[in-house]
């Protein structure tokens, strides 16, 4: 009888233990996606034979003898990356016109036939040893067009672009992302290359399981679908992948992803710190400002995307002072801007309902991504209100949502009231991982969060209130 009773009692216990949990929505982002969108911010390395010829695509005709920087220090691009907060760099290893970065079996354009170190140079090694003493995680970008290589338009070519992926993905350490580019334009034989994404896909996958792939259509993250530093204002994660390939011509049709998307693949925006991916003098100023940088920052990892930022190493093989002055003051203006002026101990929290005691209110100001609020199943109008008694002045709320669990939220208003009572009202659809929503600055006293639409019951996981400045303490919106 006390057997039965126990037995009862555990079975009744885990039940409810397991109606405490809300289910997941597919699709859902793999472990290796979640890790991903953490890093948030990480830096592009375009430097290869365009570096010396000053131009953005090169021939493929272009001698090796031109590759020979007169300072190159990997250790100084890491030492600025890190020092501005990027997370990773990833690297041009071989861009269209085909010269190699490393000396590769596989093609005979590459930086072994250069002057650079009597070709005896590996560009990725440097910075591979460069990240791992500074702690940054290392990409790769292998593009597939390759305007150099004879073996171009046949089927040969794609083993050969394999083990190329063999050698990077085999030779430097701990991969975090793989980039293909989405150009594919014609060879030096006339001919375009059917590219075996299978196989390239499967060598990442074989060699290094943990690092995430970029493209058009992923498979695990995708471009935005511009390269102006911005993402678009609605913005879903999932995607029917399989509908699109890299270089599709209609990709403007899936810039904002699909709320029943098949997979989850997010949004990573790429960007140049200048106008060309590569360095050419003449743009040594129109190195874009701190300021830019931190309104790109809002548009892209506010809006559920990853910021990618190009910096073009110049022919020294340095990244040349006007642009890590810009990174570094980007850096000051996010150390300044993202502080969360809501203060546990002066904003009183109410919400409509709450699901249960795992999904309690307080742990919309814990700042950890996987705890969330989530309102009671039976709530027609979730709500969350937020009372400051110490108004604060600020100029951008930001919202997300617990991401392991599936993307949800379709639509939601936000009522701000400030200190001597004029209101606002901002209606948004999206969330996902990240949403930063700016307004005028003023000193807020009283914010409303009402969820309107929703795919399945809506959670939230973190909530702050920022002021975001520009370089001259003065707000960066309206
Ligand atoms: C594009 C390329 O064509 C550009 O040259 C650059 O590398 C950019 C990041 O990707 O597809």
């Amino acid at each position: 009888m006390r057997f039965i009773l126990l037995s009862t009692l555990i079975l009744g216990l885990s039940f409810v233990t397991f109606a405490q949990q809300i289910s997941p929505i597919a699709p859902l982002p793999t472990k290796k996606q979640i890790q991903w969108q953490a890093l948030e911010y990480y830096g592009f390395v375009h430097f290869n034979m365009n570096t010396f010829t000053n131009v953005e695509w090169g021939e493929g005709k272009e001698s090796p003898s031109n590759f020979n920087p007169s300072a190159l220090d990997c250790r100084q691009w890491a030492r600025i990356a890190k020092a501005s907060g990027m997370k990773g760099l990833i690297l041009t290893a071989k861009h269209h016109d085909g010269f190699a970065l490393y000396p590769s079996k596989f093609t005979t354009h590459s930086v072994a036939k250069s002057p650079w170190k009597n070709g005896q140079g590996d560009v990725v090694k440097e910075l591979a040893q460069a990240c791992k003493e500074y702690g940054l995680k290392l990409g790769i970008y292998l593009s597939p067009w390759d305007r150099f290589h004879p073996a171009y338009g046949t089927d040969a070519y794609n083993k050969i672009y394999a083990e190329m992926q063999k050698e990077l993905l085999t030779q430097y350490g701990p991969i975090f992302e793989f980039w293909y580019d989405g150009a594919n334009g014609e060879g030096p034989n006339g001919k375009k290359q059917v590219y075996d994404w299978p196989l390239f896909h499967a060598m990442v996958n074989k060699y290094q399981p943990n690092a995430v792939q970029f493209s058009d259509n992923g498979p695990d993250i995708r471009w935005v679908g511009n390269e102006r530093g911005y993402n678009y204002e609605t913005s879903w994660s999932p995607i029917n992948r399989e509908e699109i390939y890299p270089g599709y011509p209609k990709f403007d049709a899936y810039k904002n992803g699909q709320e029943n998307g098949t997979h989850w693949v997010a949004p990573e925006v790429d960007v140049s710190i200048r106008p060309g991916w590569y360095y050419h003098p003449k743009e040594d100023n129109r190195v874009k400002s701190p300021d830019s940088l931190m309104k790109i920052y809002v548009a892209s990892v506010g809006r559920n995307a990853n910021l990618l930022l190009n910096i073009p190493v110049d022919t020294r093989g340095l990244i040349h002072p006007n642009d890590s002055a810009s990174m570094m003051g980007f850096a000051d203006l996010r150390k300044k801007s993202l502080i969360n002026l809501l203060n546990p101990n002066s904003t009183k929290i109410q919400v409509s309902t709450t699901h249960n005691s795992t999904y309690l209110f307080k742990n919309l100001l814990d700042t950890n991504p996987a705890s969330a609020w989530a309102p009671n199943l039976r709530d027609t109008q979730p709500s969350i209100q937020m009372k400051l008694s110490n108004p604060v002045l600020s100029n951008t709320l930001m919202l997300q949502e617990p991401i392991a669990l599936g993307q949800r939220i379709k639509s939601f208003t936000v009522e701000i009231e400030s200190e001597n009572g004029e209101k606002w009202q901002i209606k948004a659809k999206t969330i996902g991982n990240k949403r930063m929503l700016t307004f005028p600055e003023r000193k807020v006293k009283h914010i409303r969060i009402m969820l309107d639409e929703y795919r399945a019951q809506p959670l939230i996981s973190n909530l702050a209130l920022y002021r975001i400045i520009s370089t001259r303490n003065e707000s960066l919106f309206h």
